[in-house]
């Protein structure tokens, strides 16, 4: 079928000037974007498919060098997610398939999951920048009201090596954080930025409904330019986690994209 002997001779520097070309090329168009969401989990992807099929410039963060948060070992670290109505509308509009468990029980691959949000995403026209850390925002003070306008990043590797290396800067009229259980935009904005009074109680104790409920309910914005979306909504309100249940994940990325669209409409 093909032709094995025939692969083209590509000389070290022409791959490496492709990628030097296309990546400067790419970061010069992301560093101004109207949404940044920090995390490619199952809330910051959700939000990103519905955002960027609403035509707005969505760039998505991850400080991994892969997609999914914490879909892979979810479901108890076996494979099979659990999610409810009404969030297999959501499984039925990034295609990916689910079994019915029982009534408005579905479960789906975690694979599969991963792949359809991060597929649906990019077809949408979303952005996503693997391998770089969110470690600051970028903030202004207007009339005394306080208002983050992007976020500092850092190559992870850079990172993890802990070399002092000047971060990037990039602007967003909204950031969203949707880092999970750790808050981590959140927990910079309260430690840096005093004036924003932020209380981070941390997430209660197991009760699964309860906590799917809540989370989308307490889904949206917390002060100008920067919204919550997925566990991190749990840890600044104090809602009890849920456990491998993924369906207030879900909604809750499809709802923080609503709010942002209502605000930059
Ligand atoms: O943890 P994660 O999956 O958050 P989520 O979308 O979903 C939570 C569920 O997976 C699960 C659950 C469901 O019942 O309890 O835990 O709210 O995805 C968060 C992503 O954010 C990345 C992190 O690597 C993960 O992929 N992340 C966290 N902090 C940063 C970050 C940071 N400072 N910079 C960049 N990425």
């Amino acid at each position: 079928m093909f032709d094995y002997v025939k692969m083209r001779p590509v000389e070290e520097h022409v791959i490496s000037k492709a990628i030097i070309n296309n990546a400067l090329r790419l970061l010069d168009d992301i560093i101004q974007s109207d949404v940044v969401i920090v995390g490619a989990g199952p809330a910051g992807m959700t939000a990103a498919v519905y955002l960027a099929r609403r035509g707005i410039k969505t760039l998505v963060v991850e400080r991994r060098l892969s997609f999914g948060g914490g879909i892979g070992g979810g479901g108890i670290l076996l494979p099979a997610i659990v999610v409810e109505e009404p969030a297999n509308k959501i499984l039925d509009d990034v295609g990916c398939k689910y079994e019915v468990y029982d009534e408005g029980v579905y479960v789906v691959s975690p694979a599969e999951l991963i792949a359809k949000l991060a597929s649906s995403a990019i077809d949408a026209g979303a952005k996503f920048i693997l391998g770089v850390h969110v470690e600051d925002v970028v903030y202004r003070e207007e009339e005394d009201k306080v208002k983050i306008c992007g976020v500092v990043v850092q190559w992870t590797a850079i990172k993890l090596a802990q070399l002092h290396v000047d971060p990037i800067g990039i602007k967003s009229r909204v950031v969203v954080d949707a880092t999970g259980h750790d808050a981590e935009v959140l927990r910079i904005v309260q430690k840096k930025i005093p004036k924003v009074r932020m209380r981070i109680p941390g997430e209660s104790s197991m009760w699964a409904s309860l906590g799917e409920r809540l989370v989308v309910e307490y889904t949206g914005k917390v002060c100008e330019g920067l919204y919550v979306a997925g566990m991190a909504v749990a840890t600044l309100h104090g809602l009890p986690r849920m456990g491998p249940i993924f369906g207030g994940m879900l909604l809750s990325g499809a709802k923080v994209a609503e709010e942002i669209a209502k605000e930059l409409s």
